[in-house]
């Protein structure tokens, strides 16, 4: 039986992520959909609180990297149901972001979830996956003619090469604006690194690609 209180439909769906059950986590994301429940409700207190607690368990060594992708594919599974719900702008492009995750890195939900809230927000995203290599960005954006490029980096390990990945684009005159974002990156290193913006989660990466491209 489905509960009423929304803390524990919550709950619900945050233990189906914990024990990997895709099938259930989908269900349960629909459910909410139908229910009218706010989107970013169901992604920050249950779908992204899983995940971080999945980190957290990783990070006291009682997860392993198999357990770490098993939620990372459970999440994806409630992700795509939300999808539809996230792109859908129903107007014409404001603009082009091409984006992805730096080279040497794999972790692509985070910038899935932004690039999905673009499309959302009205901007066509061309999304290049993950260790992206900073020749291939720079290629990307020239080909798509990017007016932001959203680089995402989720180890400290590979926030050099979102820096690596700034330099070859002003190496490159582009012309457009870069944004930066992902869990070690910070409004200081963004700007240390020469990016033109940081974003500490998917609807302010909107937020801010919105102000690039009306030039604030
Ligand atoms: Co990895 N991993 N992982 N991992 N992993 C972390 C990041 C970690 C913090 C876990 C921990 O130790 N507690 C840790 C990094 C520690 C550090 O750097 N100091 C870590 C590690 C160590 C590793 C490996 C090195 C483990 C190993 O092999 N020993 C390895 C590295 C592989 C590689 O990339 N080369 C590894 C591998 C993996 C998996 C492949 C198993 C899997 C990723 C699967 C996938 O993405 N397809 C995985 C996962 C799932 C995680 C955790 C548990 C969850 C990440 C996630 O998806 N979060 C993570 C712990 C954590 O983050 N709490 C962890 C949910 C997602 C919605 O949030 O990506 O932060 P996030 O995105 C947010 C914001 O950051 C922001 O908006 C998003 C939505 O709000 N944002 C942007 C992201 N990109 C943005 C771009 C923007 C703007 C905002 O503009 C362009």
């Amino acid at each position: 039986m489905t509960p009423d209180n929304l803390d524990d439909r919550l709950d619900a769906i945050y233990d189906a992520v914990l024990s990997y059950e895709g099938e259930i986590t989908a269900q349960l994301v629909a459910a909410e959909i139908d229910a009218g429940t706010d989107i970013q409700v169901v992604l920050k207190d249950a779908l992204i609180a899983a995940m971080d607690e999945v980190g957290d368990l990783f990070g006291e060594g009682q997860l392993f990297v198999p357990e770490m992708l098993m939620a990372a594919k459970t999440m994806k599974a409630g992700l795509e149901v939300l999808r539809p719900h996230l792109t859908d702008s129903g107007t014409k492009p404001i603009g082009t972001v091409v984006m992805g995750t730096v080279e040497q890195d794999l972790h692509d939900i985070g910038k899935n979830l932004v690039g999905m809230m673009l499309e959302g927000g009205g901007f066509k995203v061309v999304d290049l996956g993950v260790d992206v290599k900073p020749a291939d960005f720079v290629a990307a954006a020239a080909e798509h003619g990017a007016d932001v490029v959203g680089l995402s980096a989720l180890l400290t390990t590979t926030v050099p090469n979102m820096k690596k990945t700034v330099e070859a684009f002003r190496a490159a005159d582009y012309g457009g604006r870069i944004m930066v974002g992902g869990a070690p990156v910070t409004r200081e290193f963004a700007h240390s690194i020469g990016a033109d913006g940081f974003a500490g989660d998917a609807p302010g990466a909107v937020d801010l690609a919105r102000r690039f491209v009306r030039n604030d």
